[in-house]
């Protein structure tokens, strides 16, 4: 049974679909429609722009620590729903069902953390270079927040924008993953329900690409947008950054990864396995934590390419309500671009891990498949030994159940090798040798590393974000994430009743430069 989902501004749904209608698909079972979504326009996200800006300066007078309560009511109910959210997740997406339930998790954690950031959102009192006056920081917020994330984490990446926007004081505008809309829905009724968000405060707007860019450019254009919060591709990202420039602003990006695992020879070789098999396979490779390529010492390499290819061949792949390793792809258009990867194996690469490459069928099976894979959109897991540095394979993101492997000789050259592709999210080294470890994470141009863990799986109170392809610089999670939704205010009061000049009323003290100690 399928629900309508409809965009929501100020409050109130908006039955009208100016961008068309689309059907949410469950991708383990395309016949099974999740939801029928009413798609806005940019008209729509114009709209929710000004929504929000109306909405905005009320927002901002809650004191903090009644905005930092909603956080907390938000948490509780999204607990006590955890449950039935992931089902949804897993139903609209493909997750399996405990990553699904992890995800979920993941959206109480930062509710657990930002909670008491209402208490806090501290500034500082500062001396002043003159007497009978005195200086201060503030937190300001920002003012209105347009969200647009993707839909392979369609409920925790998004609250890692959204909780801390809301909770900074600002309004939001929220643009989901098309595909991944009725679990965009559930989030946003959880949000405004548990937080009791005035109406205005958060607005949803369900709408293509395209749409959304037109009317993020319009919603600017009219001043209604002061802050962009993007998770997606490099290629979107660029554009989007683009467009804040010429608005003077500064988007927090989180863009794409080609994350590389270091094994070197002193690895645990069965633990780096377990890692590359849940990074590079987990989610079928669609995070944008997955691995990329793992750079294996060639002393050892024979010994990991060969576990690490019994390990993929022996991993149950199917239905993600099964307890499995991973289900299907996220949509169809994500599986069409897998096929577009799966051009790129040329004749000098070695293919592992399963009995075929492309879609699982009757006709191309693979053994041990749980479930119908006529039922859904599944792929071949493949692990790529052989690949080159000048590779598209080597140098571009493959978001899907695919894993290259290549060998290095020195850590120098294995840290240039992880760097080479330009992106920059999260990488991992295996050693048992701490000076290893150390010059990887200084060599490494990765916002964030990983020692003998894989490179998914960040925790929700660190500091998340790239560099390079992967980003901007900005951060998302934790306290650094303040820094996105507020903007420092200085303030200096003076209360000696006189004119005190900076840098020119000031009192001098005199050293006596001469002075020597005794010999
Ligand atoms: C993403 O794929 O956009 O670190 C985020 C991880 C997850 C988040 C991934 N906690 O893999």
């Amino acid at each position: 049974m399928s629900t309508s989902i409809t965009s929501v501004i100020a409050g109130l749904e908006v039955p009208e679909a100016p961008g068309g209608r689309l059907r949410s698909v469950n991708p383990a079972r395309t016949a099974e429609v999740v939801a029928e979504v009413a798609l806005g326009d940019a008209g729509t996200f114009a709209a929710a722009a000004r929504a929000a800006r109306a909405a905005q300066p009320s927002w901002a007078d809650v004191p903090a620590p009644i905005r930092g309560r909603a956080i907390a009511h938000i948490g509780r109910l999204v607990e006590a729903n955890a449950e039935r959210l992931a089902r949804l997740v897993t139903a609209e997406i493909g997750k399996p069902y405990a990553e699904a339930l992890g995800e979920v998790r993941e959206i109480v954690d930062t509710c657990d953390f930002f909670l008491g950031e209402g208490r806090r959102l501290y500034g500082q009192t500062v001396p002043s270079e003159m007497p009978d006056k005195q200086l201060f920081t503030f937190r300001n917020p920002v003012g209105v927040a347009a969200v647009i994330t993707a839909g392979n984490f369609p409920v925790a990446v998004p609250s890692w924008y959204l909780v801390p926007a809301l909770l900074c004081g600002n309004t939001v505008i929220w643009k989901p993953a098309d595909y991944a809309s009725a679990s965009a829905r559930a989030l946003f009724d959880l949000l405004t329900r548990g937080g009791g968000l005035p109406a205005g405060v958060l607005n949803l707007v369900l709408a293509d690409g395209e749409q959304t860019f037109a009317g993020l450019t319009r919603a600017l254009a009219e001043g209604c947008v002061d802050k962009i919060g993007f998770t997606g591709s490099s290629a979107v990202g660029a554009r989007i950054g683009e467009l804040a420039g010429r608005h003077l602003q500064s988007p927090c990006l989180e863009l794409g990864g080609k994350n590389p695992m270091v094994v070197t020879p002193s690895a645990d070789v069965d633990l780096a396995v377990s890692a590359a098999l849940f990074s590079g396979f987990g989610t079928a490779g669609q995070r944008c934590t997955s691995l990329g390529t793992v750079i294996v010492h060639e002393d050892i390499a024979d010994e990991f390419t060969a576990r690490l290819d019994k390990a993929v061949r022996n991993a149950p792949v199917g239905d993600p309500s099964a307890d499995v390793v991973y289900g299907p792809m996220l949509n169809q258009r994500f599986a069409d671009r897998f096929e577009e990867y799966l051009t790129w194996l040329g004749p000098h690469h070695r293919l592992l891990g399963s009995d075929g490459t492309g879609r699982i069928s009757a006709r191309n099976p693979r053994s041990g498949f749980v479930g119908d894979p006529a039922a859904g959109l599944y792929y071949h897991p493949v692990v790529v030994a052989g690949v080159r540095e000048d590779d598209a394979l080597f140098t571009r993101e493959t978001f899907g159940p695919l894993v290259g492997l290549t060998t290095y000789r020195d850590l120098d050259e294995a840290i240039r090798l992880a760097n080479a592709p330009g992106y920059g999210l999260s990488s991992s080294i295996y050693t048992r040798d701490a000076a290893d470890a150390f010059r990887f994470r200084r060599g490494i141009s990765a916002g964030m590393v990983s020692v003998n863990n894989s490179t998914s799986g960040a925790e929700a109170h660190l500091p998340f974000g790239g560099n390079g392809k992967s980003g901007n610089g900005s951060r998302q999670s934790g306290i650094w994430v303040l820094d996105q939704f507020t903007r420092w205010q200085s303030m200096n009061w003076d209360y000696s009743g006189t004119l005190q000049k900076a840098q020119m009323d000031i009192t001098e003290l005199t050293p006596d430069e001469s002075f020597r100690l005794p010999d």
